[in-house]
């Protein structure tokens, strides 16, 4: 197999570039220091997180000149995210440090005056026409019909022919009204702000394209103007919820509000097998795929190997982003009594092909200790911890809310929404109380406290359940979603409830939510995540379409 050799100096999931490099037919060699550069002839540098963070550990270990050197030779080099970022001459993100100053320009952070921040999802990487690209022509296998998965806070702004002017290639997105670079191309350096591996067959065409040498590419025909929309698609997500059941495998189960037993004979529902359903969610085209391994509070994560397991195997055939929640904490390791830091065991999910770790109960403790210190962050919790190492965009936080109803908002020291759906004595108003430990025991904390707290502390992203939609087929909660919404600025799943596609239209028209999550009517195939995409297209709404 011919190779191609991987800068290995980063965090975050670099198992599923691996994957995605094998799947196109390379084998990757590691550069595991500065010294092996030399031996490179294809090398792609990968990125996720900090820019500072990132380029000071790249500085420090003495990359920048090696790679420069690779580049002048005119060897094929590929950026990856924050590969992409280094190559500009800085970034708003750390002024302080400097990037290879390749490309001129600066990167900034989106505005988020009107949407949320982080860009997570999917979106365009189209040829600009400045750069002599015939519509018909294919910058390294990208494609304007074509989405890519994007996450990320900071961006090339694109300023229109002002880099093509200087010879370089550019492709680009657009996220609300601001046009950034999503891939650059010139000579013989690519990068792309996007991660192929995780954009699916669109992805791996384009990490094919690089690794082939096939730079421009003849399309059968120009892509047809109404398949060229750019921006940001909705997201859907398949949420698989994880346990052992009585027999002791592993199995994907879902709830009746969090109850997983079934009524007649009080078993764990079980609904197949993890791997094989998340590949099934990815053939039907869902944006993402999340595990919740729902009773590790029970147990130590340390001891999960068969979860372990599920991303290893889940990530070789799976190229979209994928997330692990469940027992994402400080834990005690069994065998030696020794504590482990919730950072070890995020690394241990990364490292097997996680994308984003999610967080709820050590999430909820956290934001309790942030109010009682006078909103003061620690620097110790779980979210800052890992989000300090592998990027806000890494960490999730999945919220377990229960509504709590009262005649007045007055009645309450809470935020209240007015609700539509009066509780059992008439109640006009109600809050959401957070719960740990899957629902079993209820907190005097709102979901409003604890949303804002971990925006505070790094989270990156809302997972939004709401026990009392839990596996009712009757629609997400408007209101609590509004509410959240309304909180933060960073991007919010909904979840809960989902029971036909209907339903996630109703969650996109009616709210700004930035992505929708289905669990049960996937898994007892009632919908597939393709009918329900298809509904949201037929309304107009923006999806990714799957590729083959
Ligand atoms: O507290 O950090 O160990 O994380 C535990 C994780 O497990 C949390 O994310 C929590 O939401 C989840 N969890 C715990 N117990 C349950 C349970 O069901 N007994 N599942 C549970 C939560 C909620 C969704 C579900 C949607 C959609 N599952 O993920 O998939 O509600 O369902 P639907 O579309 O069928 O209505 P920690």
């Amino acid at each position: 197999m011919p190779t191609v050799h991987l800068l290995d100096y980063v965090a975050g999931n670099i198992r599923s570039l691996v994957n995605a490099i094998e799947k196109v037919g390379y084998e990757v060699e590691w550069v595991k220091s500065p010294e092996d550069v030399a031996k490179a002839d294809k090398l792609i540098l990968p990125g996720v997180g900090h820019f500072g963070h990132c380029l000071t550990q790249f500085i420090n270990a003495g990359y920048v000149e090696p790679i420069k050197q690779h580049i002048e030779a005119g060897k094929p080099f590929m950026g990856i995210c924050v590969g992409l970022q280094a190559l500009f001459e800085g970034s708003e993100e750390n002024p302080a440090v400097s990037g290879l100053g390749v490309v001129p320009g600066r990167l900034q952070k989106f505005n988020d005056s009107d949407k949320s921040v982080p860009h997570i999802g999917w979106n365009s990487a189209n040829p600009s026409s400045e750069g002599g690209l015939a519509a018909d022509q294919s910058l390294y296998g990208l494609r304007p019909d074509s989405k890519y998965y994007y996450v990320h806070s900071y961006a090339a702004p694109y300023v229109k022919g002002q880099l093509e002017k200087e010879g370089w290639e550019v492709a680009t997105g657009r996220y609300g009204d601001e046009e950034f670079i999503g891939a650059i191309a010139k000579g013989n350096v690519f990068a792309t702000q996007f991660h192929p591996e995780k954009s699916g067959a669109a992805g791996l065409r384009v990490i094919k394209a690089f690794l082939d040498g096939k730079r421009i590419q003849q399309l059968p025909s120009a892509p047809p103007a109404q398949e060229r929309k750019e921006g940001l698609t909705r997201r859907v997500i398949a949420c698989l919820d994880v346990r052992t059941n009585d027999q002791g495998d592993l199995v994907v189960t879902k709830g009746d509000q969090y109850d997983v037993r079934e009524k007649s004979n009080s078993e764990v529902r079980n609904l197949g097998k993890p791997v094989q359903m998340a590949q099934k969610y990815y053939n039907q085209g869902a944006d993402e795929v999340t595990f919740l391994n729902i009773t590790s509070f029970r147990d130590t994560p340390l001891k999960d190997q068969p979860m372990v397991e599920i991303l290893r195997q889940t990530s070789s055939t799976v190229f979209v982003p994928l997330t692990i929640g469940g027992g994402i904490r400080d834990t005690k390791d069994p065998e030696t009594g020794k504590m482990v830091p919730a950072l070890e065991v995020a690394t241990l999910y990364f490292k097997s092909g996680a994308d984003k770790v999610s967080i709820g109960s050590d999430a909820v403790t956290a934001a309790e200790e942030y109010y009682a210190n006078n909103r003061t962050l620690s620097g110790n919790t779980a979210i800052e911890t890992i989000s300090g190492a592998y990027g806000n965009q890494a960490v999730v936080v999945s919220v377990d809310p229960k509504r709590v109803y009262v005649s007045s908002p007055d009645d309450t020291t809470h935020h209240t929404v007015r609700t539509s759906y009066p509780g059992p004595n008439g109640e006009e108003y109600a809050w959401y109380a957070c719960t740990i430990h899957g629902g079993r025991t209820t907190r005097d904390f709102d979901v409003i406290q604890l949303v804002t707290a971990v925006e505070a502390m790094g989270a990156g992203e809302i997972l939004l359940n709401c026990i009392d939609k839990d596996g009712t087929n009757s629609g997400f909660d408007l209101e609590l979603i509004r509410s959240v919404k309304a909180a933060i600025k960073i991007p919010v799943i909904a979840s809960s409830g989902a029971g036909n596609a209907g339903h996630f239209r109703q969650v996109f028209e009616e709210t700004n939510v930035d992505a929708a999550l289905g669990a049960g009517m996937f898994h007892r195939g009632e919908w597939t995540v393709k009918q329900v995409k298809d509904v949201l297209a037929e309304e107009g709404l923006m999806t990714r379409k799957f590729e083959d």
